[in-house]
């Protein structure tokens, strides 16, 4: 019969092409032996290694998606989600890095951008040169972005921008900003702008004493009358669907992403009640353990298929943008549940920086909040579901 393996019980593996499976393996021994030695020091001292923007550039992991003529590497969006599952195998920071770069940067000028802006942006954000924020939520706008009070007013050659983001990822180390701002000179209609380090009036403080995701640089972005040339307005998107299309990849991403996470926190708890002993016998060895473990399988076994055949669609654009919020709100509500369980079984030493549990849920509680929170994918999938919007 056949055999039983407890890390891939449904062989995923097989179901992945060679392509897929070296650009997997190229991004888990990158993460494995770059990204792991790092990671437990740069979360305790709050700090993101800005050299590794340029590792994973050199590897062809930014922008994966991007044609090759633009600096991308041209794949398909399952190679996108398997670099993601490996990135957010060590850390859900550097996940975050590597996804706002390709989806929320690189994907909105790769689609709405100009020519002009593609060959100036693209190639150097792609190898990392560029490092890329993309700005949206606002102090007073979350969940809510329509309600946003940034503004766009018409100058001569251009746009004068005011207004303030919050709880943006990589903007204290960002060379350019996609920023969303309502503009007089559209009918009021959000527009994407591109903001560069070093226009007069644009700064980005940097928010300290996170307690999640500690290992990500995350910040505000002010603009105080921030002048921008005609030339930096994303010339082909208007309205929230500009944004909103690039969710829909940042999204997909950490679909496969949070089950990276959740696959680390399994393979850590079995290991660890494999090991360790109470009342004269391994932890793994008691009915409560196992069940535990049992459901944990399973739901990575879910989530890791539900991300595959979400990644096939996405490539046949067939992918409709509800089973994405179906996609982020299940694997990252599991993989949450998964990691607050294998916090558990380490029992003390649970909480201890020498194993990875403790990080990972943090850093989960995030992720379940960003990109649209868990409730608000579900108001998403009841509004598809019956026809009636439930957001107010
Ligand atoms: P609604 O009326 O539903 O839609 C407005 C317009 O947008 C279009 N649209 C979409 N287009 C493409 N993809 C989607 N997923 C779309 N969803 C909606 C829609 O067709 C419409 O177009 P048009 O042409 O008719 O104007 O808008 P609403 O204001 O009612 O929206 C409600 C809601 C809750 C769905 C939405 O606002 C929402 O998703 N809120 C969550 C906000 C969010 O996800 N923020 C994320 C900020 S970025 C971030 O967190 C990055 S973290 C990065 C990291 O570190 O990894
Ligand atoms: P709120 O919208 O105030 O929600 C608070 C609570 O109310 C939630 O539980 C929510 O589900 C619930 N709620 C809201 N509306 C409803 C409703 N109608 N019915 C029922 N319940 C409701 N944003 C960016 O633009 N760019 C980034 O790079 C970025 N990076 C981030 C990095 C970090 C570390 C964090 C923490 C956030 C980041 N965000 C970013 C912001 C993130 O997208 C928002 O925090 C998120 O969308 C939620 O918005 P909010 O925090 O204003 O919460």
């Amino acid at each position: 019969r056949a055999v039983f393996d407890w890390a891939d019980p449904f062989g995923l593996d097989d179901q992945l092409t060679e392509e897929e499976r070296l650009v997997r393996d190229t991004a888990r021994d990158y993460a494995q032996e770059k990204l792991l030695p790092r990671v437990a020091s740069a979360f305790m001292e709050e700090r993101f290694d800005r050299e590794i923007m340029n590792e994973m550039g050199e590897l062809g992991l930014l922008g994966p998606t991007i044609p090759e003529e633009y600096g991308g590497a041209g794949l398909g969006y399952v190679s996108y989600g398997l670099v993601a599952r490996e990135v957010e195998r060590v850390d859900s920071g550097y996940r975050s890095a590597m996804s706002v770069q390709s989806s929320l940067v690189m994907h909105p000028i790769n689609a709405y951008g100009s020519e002009a802006q593609k060959r100036k942006f693209l190639p150097k954000l792609a190898t990392g040169e560029l490092i890329g924020c993309f700005g949206l939520t606002e102090p007073d706008a979350g969940s809510d972005p329509a309600g946003m009070r940034t503004r766009a007013e018409k100058i001569d050659g251009g746009y004068r921008l005011t207004g303030s983001k919050m709880w943006i990822t990589n903007s204290p180390i960002a060379d350019v900003a996609v920023v969303w701002a309502k503009s007089a000179a559209h009918d009021n209609e959000i527009r994407g702008f591109l903001l560069e380090r070093g226009m007069k009036g644009f700064s980005t403080p940097k928010i300290e004493n996170k307690l999640s995701l500690r290992a990500s640089i995350t910040g505000e972005i002010v603009m105080d009358g921030v002048e921008v040339p005609e030339e930096n307005l994303l010339p082909a998107v208007s309205g929230l669907k500009g944004p909103f299309g690039c969710l829909n990849r940042a999204r997909f991403g950490i679909g496969w992403g949070v089950m990276g996470a959740a696959e680390a926190c399994y393979t850590s708890a079995r290991q660890y009640t494999l090991d360790r002993k109470q009342f004269g016998k391994p932890l793994a060895a008691t009915q409560l353990i196992q069940k535990k473990l049992a459901d944990m399988a399973t739901e990575i076994a879910l989530g890791l298929q539900l991300a595959l055949r979400a990644g096939r669609l996405f490539d046949e654009g067939q992918l409709p943008v509800e089973a994405i919020s179906m996609l982020k709100r299940n694997n990252c509500g599991k993989a949450l549940d998964i990691a607050r369980l294998a916090r558990d079984m380490h029992g003390g030493n649970g909480i201890s920086g020498e194993f990875p549990v403790m990080r990972h849920m943090v850093n989960l509680e995030t992720v379940n909040t960003y990109e649209g929170t868990h409730d608000i994918h579900a108001l998403i999938l009841g509004r598809a579901i019956t026809g009636h919007q439930a957001f107010f």
